[in-house]
């Protein structure tokens, strides 16, 4: 596959910023969108924006089909038994939140253990705190070893016949940290506990078959993946679907409605209230069918070949520190000495060079870390080596005008 080629299929990447060639290396907080997905969303918007599952005419049935032939390309992306435990969400967050809520909120009780890691994205972590501080549960942390990854043993020390979730991310939006989710799921069954997976940062880069992962839930956002915003699915296993309460009353999912009494519709239907995500359902279907044409492994090939030269080149660099272990997903975490990654983005942003700068919405990982903040940049198949060396350069340049403060 030639990068240069697949750069075409994303008309943004063709531009300049701050009069430089942009280079777009912020893809874990969103990923950019091939041409074929934008083209799908304003196909359905000017040939067949309807409803679904309500009216009998021709656009509403167009629009069903698109919703649920969407639903069947996402059950095959990631290997599920069978579309019905596909839940379209707006995302990771709302998907995590559904589980706490609509799952931990019936199923945990006072003298239960939720065990989670210090590496989780806030969505990971405050609903799992909302829950023990509503149940009275009792929240464990898994440690981390010094290079930002967990073993076995600490996972099994962790979970025990106490535990009734497990909740842990596959791939972490930091460090870059691959989990052992497989392994980690057989230890949460063994105890009695189910396996809580936040796929954000794995689904869009790896081949992920929730039925090999064994899994209980898995939540990932449609926007990292090349699909549009506000999409983002949430996968369960059939068991723990029929446990899972809605957490959004009203229309599209009852089957009856009494004045003092309601019943919900089948599996997934019920956990989808109100007019569902259409459009962007269609286009997280054209994202799946651009990256299938590529190949999953394909995909985790390229992004991961940047990624190495970009820890090669990067890790060259004097006074750049990076986190997390050396195996890792598609992404780097870093900081120049002594300068805060806002005013290192800044400059960056003036070469054209977009990363991220912040907390990546992961403060207790921050203070593990002992940092404030830290610089990211994060890579797909768009992105080439070119990419890396202006990054590089614009560092050094970085480097020249903060030279004061590194000294
Ligand atoms: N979990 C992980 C591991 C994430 O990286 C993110 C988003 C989320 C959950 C939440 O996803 P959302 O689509 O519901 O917002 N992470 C980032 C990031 O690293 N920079 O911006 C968003």
């Amino acid at each position: 596959m030639d990068r240069h080629l697949i750069r075409k299929d994303f008309p943004i990447l063709d531009q300049k910023v701050n009069g430089k060639p942009l280079v777009y290396l912020d893809s874990a907080a969103t990923s950019q969108k091939p041409l074929s997905v934008i083209e799908a969303i304003e196909k359905y918007y000017r040939e067949y924006n309807s409803n679904v599952h309500r009216g009998v005419h021709t656009l509403g049935s167009k629009a069903t089909d698109a919703y649920e032939n969407a639903r069947e390309k996402v059950a095959k992306f990631i290997n599920a038994p069978s579309p019905a435990q596909i839940i379209f969400t707006r995302g990771t967050t709302e998907g995590l939140n559904m589980i706490a809520h609509g799952y931990a909120r019936f199923q945990v009780r006072e003298g239960d253990e939720i065990v989670i890691t210090p590496m989780e994205h806030h969505s990971n972590m405050i609903p799992w705190q909302q829950i023990a501080i509503a149940t009275k549960a009792t929240l464990k942390y898994i440690p981390l070893q010094p290079d930002g990854t967990i073993t076995l043993d600490d996972i099994r020390a962790a979970v025990t016949s106490h535990t009734k979730i497990l909740a842990m991310t596959h791939v972490s939006n930091v460090l870059g940290t691959i989990n052992p989710i497989k392994e980690a799921a057989k230890i949460a069954h063994e105890n009695g506990a189910i396996m809580v997976v936040d796929g954000a940062q794995s689904v869009p880069h790896m081949p992920v078959d929730v039925q090999d992962l064994d899994c209980d839930f898995l939540a990932f956002s449609g926007h990292k993946m090349m699909g549009p915003t506000g999409i983002g699915v949430l996968y369960g296993k059939r068991e723990v679907l029929e446990k899972l309460e809605p957490v959004h009353f009203g229309g599209e999912m009852i089957e009856t409605v009494e004045l003092y009494q309601s019943t919900w519709k089948e599996i997934p239907y019920r956990f989808e209230g109100g007019t569902p995500i259409i459009a962007g359902a269609v286009g997280l279907a054209a994202a799946i069918d651009y990256l299938s044409g590529i190949g999953m492994d394909n995909v985790r090939k390229m992004s991961h070949e940047i990624t190495e030269y970009g820890m090669e080149r990067l890790g060259k660099v004097e006074d750049v520190t990076i986190y997390g272990p050396k195996v890792r997903g598609e992404l780097i975490t870093f900081n120049l000495a002594n300068v805060h990654p806002h005013d290192v983005a800044t400059v960056l942003d003036t070469e054209g060079v977009a990363v991220r700068a912040g907390h990546h919405c992961a403060q207790p990982l921050m203070r593990w870390l002992d940092v404030v903040a830290t610089a990211r940049a994060s890579f797909y198949i768009y992105n080439t080596e070119q990419d890396v060396d202006v990054l590089v350069s614009a560092l050094e340049k970085a480097k020249e005008f903060f030279g004061h403060a590194i000294r």
